[in-house]
């Protein structure tokens, strides 16, 4: 009975070290309508942004499909039309990005994601590419590497263009923290404490 009880102090001494100071958000881009423009929005943590000024929800249209809901960003590279880079600028540094992207196939796409330690320049914390694929279902890429300030996205594909839906991203303390010693040894003195008063 007493080392159950012990063992549940422990435990949820554990989840409170791990989850203390982690902060994560999603955006499924499903608050937004079709056409709108989210350029330079604040967006709650993030906002996104490209050379063409143009962040467009797209609603289940022209095959650029969704990850979660209808809705996604379409991310489109024509010539002097480009959005390449959809550029993802932090307000404070993250360690965990994740963006998903993708469509409703049909051709072959392919993007690269890159993280960096500034919101403006700096360095490149590093970029994964998706290689080729047909853009259904939507495939996600993404870095765990302290102190990325921004991100951004290229679409390398040859034909359309592909949408961006999911966006994660993670602040503070993401992995267990090891309990310190101190912890430990408080808690069974806080359990006898506890057993004195019941019986006091
Ligand atoms: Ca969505
Ligand atoms: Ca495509």
């Amino acid at each position: 009975m007493f080392k159950k009880a012990l063992t549940a102090v422990a435990v949820s001494a554990a989840a409170l070290a791990s989850s203390a100071f982690a902060s994560s958000t999603t955006i499924d881009f499903e608050a937004f309508v079709d056409f709108q423009n989210l350029h330079g929005m604040d967006l709650g943590g993030v906002t996104i942004t490209n050379p063409l000024g143009v962040v467009e929800i797209y609603d289940n249209r022209f095959g650029v499909g969704s990850n979660s809901g209808t809705k996604s960003i379409g991310s489109f590279a024509s010539g002097a039309r480009s959005v390449n880079p959809m550029i993802f600028t932090f307000d404070t540094a993250v360690n965990f990005v994740e963006l998903y992207a993708g469509d409703g196939g049909g051709d072959q796409d392919s993007w690269s994601f890159e993280v960096f330690d500034a919101q403006v320049g700096g360095n490149s914390l590093g970029i994964v590419n998706s290689g080729s694929w047909v853009g259904n279902p939507y495939q996600a890429l993404s870095h765990t590497v302290a102190g990325i300030l921004r991100a951004e996205a290229v679409w390398t594909g040859s034909a359309a263009g592909i949408g961006f839906d999911d966006l994660t991203f993670r602040t503070g303390v993401t992995d267990p923290v090891p309990v310190p010693a101190a912890a430990l040894l408080f808690a069974p003195a806080a359990f006898f404490a506890a057993r004195r008063r019941k019986s006091a």
